[in-house]
C-alpha cells in the first residue's frame, strides 16, 4: 500500500488487545504496517454535553494512533440509538415494521457524521487511504469531500443492503444512496447486495453503467463490489487448540456425555432469527420424538443494545418461548433448552462450537455472519458436526455445503436439523471439507487486502 491506511469506524478497538477479535486484529495489522490511525467514537456519553461538539481523544497503541471522539447524550440518541440503531439496522434488515422514522433523528446523524469529518480532517495526510466502516458512517465521505478532502476514500457495509423498494421507504433514502458517490469504493457482503445497489441506483437515480462495477450517477462515479468478510483462521484454529478451548470442550462433553448437542451463538438481535429457531427446535421434538431426552439446544445470546425497545421485545419473546418449551418438554433429568443470557469468553467459543453437533445459524437476514465460519473451523475433521445455516445469511453464498434453511419455515428447519442429526460421518467429512476451503480461501486477510488493492486501483483512475 502506497500511504498510511486511516481507518474510521463507530467504535474503535486497541489491536493489541486479545479481546479485540478478528476484525480489529486483521484491521491491526493493516493499521500497524503502516503506521496508521483509527478514528471513531470513544464510546463515552456526556450528559448536558453541546450537540455537534466532543472533546477529541488521541492515544497510541504501537504504531498505531487512535483518536476518538465524545458524543453529547442528544448526538447519542439521535445518531446512534435514533437513526442508526432505529432506523438503519431495521430497514437494511428488512424489517420495515420495527423502523422508528421519527423525523428528529436525521439531524442528529447528520450532526455527529459532521463533527467526526470535522475532528478527523486535521488529523489527515496528502496521501492517506481512508477506509469507513459501516451505517454508522455512510455520509461520512460527503461531508469530508465539502471540506475539501481529496483522498481516496472507501465504504464497507457490514450489514445487507436491501431491495430498492425496501430501501425507498426511508425518508432519506436518496440522499444516503447520493451519499455513497463521494466515496470511490463501495464494499458490500454478497453479490445479492451488490445487485440491490445496481437495481437501486439504475431505476431511481438513472445511473449509467460503465461495466465492472462502475455507476455514474449524481455526477459522481463509484466502484461498488462484493467482498465476503472471513474470518482469522489461523487465530481461530490456535484458539481451538489452546488450554481454555480445549477445557470447555471437555467439560461439555462430560456433562452432555448421553445427550447431543446443538448450539446458537449471537447477540439478541431480532435479525438473528432465535425464536423460529427455537421454534423449529420444538417442532423436531414434536415431530421426531426419539430426540426427546436425547437432544440438547444449548442458546448462548448476548445483551446488545438494551435501551431500544425492540431489543427488549425479543428478550421477553424467547423467555417465555424457551420457559414453555421445558416447561412442557423437560424431564428432572433432562432440560431441552439451556438460554444463556450473556457474552461468553471469546476464548471458550471454540471450545462450545467443537462440542456441538449441530451448529444452528439461522438469522432471517445477516450481512455475512461470522458465526458460521467459526463453527466449520472449529470441528474436528475427522468426526465433525454440521452446519444448518440460513439462506439468509450472506454467509450462504459461500458456504454452500452446509444445510442451507428458510428459517421461515420452521418444518422444514426441523427436518435440517434431524438430517444433520443422522448424517453419516463419510458426508460429515465431505462437507466439512469443502467448507473449511472456502472459508480458508476467503479469510479475514483475504477480505482486507483485496478491499484495499481494489481501493487503490479506484482511486487512480
Ligand atoms: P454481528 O451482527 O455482530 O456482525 P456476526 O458476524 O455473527 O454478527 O459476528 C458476531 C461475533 O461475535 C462472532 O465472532 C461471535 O463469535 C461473537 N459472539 C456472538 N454472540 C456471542 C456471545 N453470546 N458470546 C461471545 N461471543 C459472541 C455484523 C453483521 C454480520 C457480519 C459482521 C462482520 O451483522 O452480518 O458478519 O458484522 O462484517
Amino acid at each position: 500500500m502506497s500511504g498510511r491506511l486511516v481507518v474510521i469506524s463507530n467504535r474503535v478497538a486497541d489491536p493489541r488487545k486479545a479481546a479485540a477479535g478478528g476484525l480489529a486484529v486483521a484491521l491491526g495489522d493493516a493499521l500497524n504496517q503502516t503506521g496508521g490511525l483509527w478514528f471513531g467514537w470513544s464510546g463515552t456519553i456526556v450528559e448536558g454535553g453541546t450537540p455537534g461538539e466532543g472533546e477529541l481523544h488521541t492515544q497510541q497503541a504501537g504504531s498505531v494512533t487512535l483518536a476518538t471522539v465524545d458524543l453529547c447524550r442528544e448526538d447519542h440518541d439521535s445518531y446512534y440509538l435514533g437513526y442508526s440503531n432505529g432506523v438503519l439496522w431495521p430497514v437494511f434488515h428488512y424489517r420495515l415494521d420495527l423502523a422508528d422514522f421519527d423525523a428528529g433523528y436525521i439531524s442528529g446523524y447528520r450532526r455527529a457524521n459532521q463533527m467526526f469529518a470535522r475532528k478527523l480532517l486535521p488529523l489527515l495526510k496528502d496521501d492517506d487511504i481512508i477506509w469507513v466502516h459501516d451505517y454508522h458512517l455512510i455520509p461520512l465521505a460527503a461531508e469530508l469531500r465539502a471540506m475539501g478532502c481529496k483522498q481516496r476514500i472507501g465504504f464497507f457495509l457490514h450489514i445487507p443492503l436491501p431491495p430498492p423498494l425496501i430501501l425507498a421507504a426511508i425518508p432519506q433514502h436518496e440522499w444516503l444512496m447520493r451519499s455513497l458517490f463521494a466515496y470511490d469504493l463501495v464494499g458490500l457482503q454478497s453479490e445479492a447486495d451488490v445487485q440491490h445497489f445496481a437495481r437501486y441506483v439504475q431505476t431511481e437515480a438513472g445511473a449509467e453503467d460503465l461495466g465492472d462495477g462502475r455507476y455514474r450517477a449524481f455526477g459522481s462515479t463509484v466502484c461498488t463490489r462484493a467482498f465476503p468478510i472471513g474470518i482469522d483462521v489461523e487465530e481461530f484454529s490456535e484458539l481451538t487448540h489452546a488450554k481454555e478451548a480445549r477445557d470447555t470442550y471437555e467439560r461439555m462433553c462430560e456433562e452432555y456425555a448421553r445427550r447431543r448437542l446443538l448450539m446458537g451463538i449471537d447477540r439478541l438481535d431480532y435479525s438473528k432469527g432465535i425464536p423460529h429457531r427455537v421454534r423449529a427446535f420444538r417442532e423436531l421434538l414434536a415431530h421426531y420424538p426419539e430426540n426427546q431426552k436425547s437432544a440438547t439446544l444449548i442458546q448462548i445470546a448476548s445483551p446488545t443494545r438494551e435501551s431500544v425497545d425492540a431489543y427488549g421485545d425479543i428478550r421477553r419473546e424467547l423467555e417465555s418461548l424457551c420457559g414453555a418449551i421445558n416447561g412442557d418438554y423437560g424431564e428432572l433429568d433432562w432440560m431441552p433448552i439451556r438460554y444463556i443470557h450473556r457474552t461468553v469468553a471469546r476464548k471458550r467459543v471454540p471450545g462450545l462450537c467443537r462440542a456441538a453437533r449441530v451448529g444452528l445459524v439461522t438469522p432471517l437476514r445477516d450481512g455475512m455472519n461470522l458465526v458460521a465460519k467459526e463453527y466449520v473451523v472449529a470441528q474436528d475433521p475427522g468426526d465433525p458436526g454440521v452446519l444448518v445455516l440460513s439462506r439468509f445469511a450472506g454467509a450462504a453464498e459461500q458456504l454452500k455445503e452446509a444445510l442451507l434453511v428458510n428459517p421461515y419455515d420452521t418444518h422444514g428447519t426441523a427436518e435440517a436439523i434431524q438430517q444433520a442429526l443422522q448424517m453419516s460421518k463419510e458426508e460429515r467429512q465431505r462437507r466439512h471439507q469443502a467448507l473449511m476451503a472456502r472459508i480458508r480461501a476467503q479469510d479475514i486477510h483475504w477480505w482486507r487486502k483485496t478491499f484495499l488493492q481494489v481501493l487503490e486501483e479506484a482511486g487512480s483512475d
